[in-house]
Formats: structure tokens, C-alpha cells, sequence
């Protein structure tokens, strides 16, 4: 990724220093170098800029970067995060959230972390898939039956050894996956739906990756790249025809006002990993670890909860707001998904007894 391809130039924040890992020394050593640092630094501060800028030099910065929009609960949930961190060690640390792609796009997030430039970001299977390609199978149509399964699969054996994939390949930490929500599709034209020979030459946005293309293609679409941060402008304008997102998005990126249907296909139980940059996690010491951890356990609780219980409320909201909602032949879209991920180079990307561990986990 291009350094021009940040929309927000980053610089050197107050207390990076104080946070960079010093190589060869043992974990203790390290850490009261890295508080002598932040000592130092806070001085420096104090005679420069007084004691409000010691103290922010003293704080340890957490920058988030997601495309969620301001009023979706994996947005709100970093509120959570910043919460929980304050309480459990006041004015330790400085989370600093940016919503709606604002400091890096959608997808850039791995690669941010990967080079510093970012603390934190919820990712995607697809960008995981990217380096560690099992990830791919949640990329997969009908891989996970429904939010409990999700649960047990990333809390249990699978989830861990993906997990620790994630941290050897890509210089970040993850701490918990959150609940995104079931994918549905969200229509700009009413039609009727049973199968995926139904959605023959609709131009459906996916998120642009190659892993989402495919399983737009799968589901009988033309699938069509596009940014979520587009995607309004896209179906307001009729570039697009169609998109699909968990219900709660649709809420609250407000693609309702542009659509006039929804086909509940639940073609992906969806998730996002909440990940720390290697760099900023190997200046924590076990405790300030332990914080981030606990923190990040609060925000995806909160996420789930909230978006389990509006998920539920939906369809009827969405009826009331005069869209139809129509469940189509499942059971179709479910068998044609796996035939196309069975004869394909994305479906042999992961091994197949994983799919099959997955599917056994209960
Ligand atoms: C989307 O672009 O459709 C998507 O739902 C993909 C997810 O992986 C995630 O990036 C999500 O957008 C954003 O967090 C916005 O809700």
C-alpha cells in the first residue's frame, strides 16, 4: 500500500517513543527502560509545554482506525473499549477513535499495523485471509450456522491456533471476534427472488477483496468492488443494484432510504477480529496487556449484545419503513455457495478438515 494511499497523514504522536520495543533485553528491563523513557519525555514536556502535556506524553496512544459509521455498535463499542482502559488504569492510556475510514480505508488497516502507523482495528476474515489463507473459510457462504456457533469456534481450539497463525504471519495481536451480524441482501429494486439463477446480471457491491468477489459470484451476482463508504452514493445513483450487509449496517449506514427490498439469504455469519499492532503490544507490560485485553472483552460484549437484540427488531422495522422482506430457498443459495467454493482455488486455500472441525463444533 502506498504511503499516498492514507487519506490522513500520521505523525509522530506524543509518547511513541516511550512505547517502541527495545531489542535483547529481557521483558523487565525492558519496561523500566520504557518508563524511564516516558519519565524522560514527560520532563522534556513539562519544561516545554507545561504539566498537561507531560501527562499526555506519559499516556500511551491507542489509535482506531475502522470504516464503521458513527452510529453502528462495532463503532460505539470502542467508547467501551476507551472506558474500560480508564477505569482500570486512569489516565494510563490516550485511545484516540476514528470512524467512517477517516484515518485509514477500509483494508489498509492490516498493513497500517504492520508498519506502525496504527494501534488497533477490527479486521476482516478476508483481511487476514490475505497472510494467513485459512482464514479464508469464514470468508466462505454457510461456513458458520448462526452467532452462538461463531462464538465457540473462535473461543475454542480453532480459533486459538488461527489466532496465534495471525500473530506469527502479521506483526498483530488478536484479542476476541466480535459478532458483525448475518449478511442478507439489501435490493435498490424490488424482484422476485428464490435461487441465485434469480439474481442473474444483478450488479451487487462486495467489499473489495478477492474473497468477497468470489462469494458475490457464488451467490449467482455480478459482484461489483466498491468501498462501504460508497456504497449510499452507489445505490442512491443506480451504479450499483444491490449490497449485502448484516441488518444492523443497513440500519445504520442507512441504506434503507436507497433500497426497496431485502432477501434474507444469511449467507454469512459475519465477524471481525479486534487486533493489536505487534509494536504496541510488546510495549505493554502483562498488566497494561491484561487491560487491553479485558477492554477489548467489554467492547465486543457490548457490540454483541446490542447487535444481537436489534438484529431481531429489524425485519419489522424495515417493513414499517416500507421495504419487503422475503426469505427466499435457502437451501438453494446454501448448495450453490458450496459447489462453487468446492470446484475453486479460494475453497482449497483452507484445509479441508478445518471446514469440517468447524462444522463439528458445537
Ligand atoms: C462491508 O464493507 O460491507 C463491511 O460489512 C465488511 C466488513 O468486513 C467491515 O469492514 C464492515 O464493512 C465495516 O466495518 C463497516 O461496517
Amino acid at each position: 500500500m502506498a504511503e499516498s494511499d492514507f487519506p490522513v497523514p500520521v505523525s509522530t504522536l506524543p509518547g511513541e517513543a516511550a512505547r517502541a520495543p527495545v531489542q535483547g533485553l529481557d521483558a523487565g528491563r525492558r519496561e523500566s527502560l520504557c518508563r524511564a523513557g516516558a519519565l524522560a519525555l514527560g520532563g522534556l514536556a513539562m519544561t516545554l509545554g507545561g504539566p498537561a502535556a507531560a501527562q499526555n506524553a506519559a499516556r500511551t496512544v491507542l489509535r482506531v482506525s475502522t470504516p464503521a459509521v458513527p452510529d453502528d455498535w462495532h463503532a460505539r463499542m470502542w467508547t467501551v473499549f476507551r472506558q474500560s482502559l480508564e477505569t482500570a488504569a486512569p489516565g494510563a492510556f490516550d485511545v484516540q477513535i476514528h470512524l467512517s475510514g477517516t484515518l485509514f480505508k477500509q483494508g489498509a488497516e492490516p498493513s497500517a499495523m504492520a508498519r506502525g502507523n496504527l494501534e488497533l482495528a477490527a479486521l476482516s476474515a478476508a483481511d487476514l485471509a490475505r497472510r494467513v489463507p485459512e482464514f479464508g473459510v469464514f470468508t466462505a457462504g454457510y461456513t458458520l450456522r448462526d452467532p452462538a456457533h461463531q462464538r465457540q469456534v473462535f473461543d475454542g481450539p480453532i480459533g486459538e491456533a488461527l489466532y496465534r497463525r495471525v500473530t506469527a504471519e502479521m506483526d498483530i495481536v488478536p484479542l476476541a471476534t466480535l459478532y458483525l451480524g448475518t449478511r442478507q441482501l439489501n435490493l435498490r429494486d424490488a424482484r422476485n427472488v428464490r435461487t441465485p439463477a434469480d439474481l442473474k446480471g444483478l450488479k451487487l457491491r462486495m467489499p473489495a477483496s478477492r474473497e468477497w468477489l468470489f462469494l458475490g459470484e457464488a451467490l449467482g451476482a455480478t459482484a461489483m468492488p466498491l468501498a462501504f463508504g460508497e456504497v449510499y452514493l452507489a445505490l442512491k445513483t443506480g451504479t450499483i443494484d444491490a449490497q449485502d450487509n448484516p441488518l444492523p449496517t443497513v440500519r445504520a449506514a442507512k441504506f434503507h432510504e436507497v433500497t426497496r427490498q431485502i432477501v434474507l439469504t444469511s449467507h454469512l455469519v459475519d465477524g471481525l477480529v479486534i487486533a493489536v499492532s505487534a509494536k504496541a503490544w510488546q510495549a505493554l507490560d502483562e498488566r497494561g496487556r491484561a487491560h487491553v485485553r479485558t477492554a477489548a472483552r467489554a467492547a465486543v460484549d457490548f457490540n454483541n449484545e446490542n447487535r444481537l437484540k436489534e438484529e431481531a427488531e429489524l425485519v419489522a422495522f424495515f417493513r414499517q419503513q416500507g421495504l419487503q422482506i422475503t426469505t427466499p430457498d435457502v437451501d438453494a443459495f446454501r448448495r450453490a455457495v458450496r459447489q462453487a467454493y468446492a470446484g475453486s482455488d479460494i475453497g482449497r486455500a483452507w484445509p479441508a478438515e478445518l471446514a469440517e472441525r468447524i462444522a463439528a463444533t458445537r
